[in-house]
């Protein structure tokens, strides 16, 4: 018989990602949850929505009754649980809601695992955002639970409660430690995106003699390691597909600042710029020759609003994933700037 894998948040760019990878790799029936909403979008799962091996089923992570059912009714070989608030930014706002979806919602799938199909293997969406304010770099599996943000603290509760069904039930459920990963079907919230499609909009503007408003971004000091999602979601399927269940990080191994981010992005769409000023008055602006060559009336392209920064804000993660490519066979295979050309020439072609 055919293997069923579930996937939660399968229209985002995790679950969009892994749904494809399986429809490549595999010749798995795939059931994909989605929660009930006026006005889903569907754009992540374009190239497979009409598979005949992709089915969509409606549930929610915070009402048990249908997480249960639904394991009952598949009885999944494997349940991949990328459905989260993965916003940390607005995690400060809906703390509780964070928390319920995030860490009893996972609490919700291993007691359905438990009680159903107790042989199904469960991977659980963690984050570098558990390490937070870090006491030592590069960051590892070992590394202590210190979050900084509602978000963080309910990854940091998923794992324990993830450890503690493996060991009390036996189950096989993993929660991999992802640092960032991003994409063309990267939410539009995230500092990444929201970069690469503000750059693709000043071009767009600049090319037919239009005037733009600068992106408005918060504290661009943080250093963040990032990654390509496709590549992360091999890494998640090798986690998966161990003898034994165990947790590993997944990172690039590399940290970049949120200015180098927009430095890339720019030049990737041919637009030259520098840096000016200082904290809130900082701005990355057209260089003058640019300027001049474009006729612009305003140069500036990125600044600074305070209401973008965070009540705590995580200042470094670089990850050490070692680990995972010794004993797993895993390593990332697109680079830094790589994953900023690939972004920002996604959202030109879109723009
Ligand atoms: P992060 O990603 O919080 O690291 O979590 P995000 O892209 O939201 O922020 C990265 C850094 O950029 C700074 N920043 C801004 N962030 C956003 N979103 N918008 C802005 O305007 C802005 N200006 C500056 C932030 O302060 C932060 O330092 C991501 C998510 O995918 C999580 O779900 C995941 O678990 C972790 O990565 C690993």
């Amino acid at each position: 018989m055919k293997k069923k894998v579930f996937i939660t948040g399968v229209l985002g760019q995790d679950g969009a990602n892994m749904a494809e990878y399986l429809i490549n790799n595999t010749d798995y029936d795939i059931f994909g949850m989605i929660r009930r909403s006026s006005n889903p979008n569907f754009i992540n799962c374009k190239s497979f929505l009409k598979n005949s091996r992709f089915k969509l089923v409606y549930g929610d992570l915070s009402d048990s009754v249908s997480i249960d059912s639904l394991v009952q009714e598949i009885q999944p070989d494997y349940f991949i649980n990328f459905g989260a608030q993965s916003f940390v930014g607005c995690s400060w706002e809906i703390p509780l809601q964070t928390f319920d979806t995030n860490a009893t919602g996972v609490a919700r799938c291993l007691e359905a695992i438990r009680k159903h199909r107790p042989t199904c293997r469960f991977y659980s969406a963690g984050s570098s955002e558990e390490f937070g304010d870090v006491t030592y770099t590069p960051q590892d599996i070992s590394h202590p639970i210190r979050p900084r943000s509602p978000y963080g603290a309910s990854k940091a509760a998923a794992r324990h409660i993830v450890k503690v069904y493996r060991e009390s039930y036996n189950l096989y459920a993993v929660h991999g430690i992802l640092f960032n990963h991003e994409g063309t079907k990267r939410g539009e919230e995230f500092v990444t995106r929201k970069i690469t499609k503000g750059v693709a909009r000043i071009k767009k503007a600049i090319d037919n003699n239009k005037a733009f408003d600068a992106i408005e971004l918060g504290n661009l000091d943080s250093k963040r390691d990032w990654s390509d999602s496709e590549d992360f979601i091999d890494g998640v399927w090798k986690i998966l597909n161990q003898e034994r269940p165990k947790d590993y990080v997944l990172s690039s191994n590399e940290t970049h600042s949120i200015r180098e981010f927009i430095e890339l992005a720019f030049k990737a769409a041919g637009i030259q710029g520098a840096w000016h000023g200082k904290a809130l008055s900082e701005e990355y602006s057209a260089t003058t020759e640019y300027a001049i060559k474009h006729d612009l009336n305003s140069s500036v392209l990125v600044k600074i609003n305070p209401k973008f920064y965070r009540p705590a804000e995580v200042d470094l993660l670089l990850g050490n994933s070692c680990p995972a490519r010794e004993e797993l066979g895993w390593s990332p295979k697109t680079s830094f700037e790589n994953l900023v050309n690939k972004m920002v020439e996604n959202d030109l072609l879109c723009s």
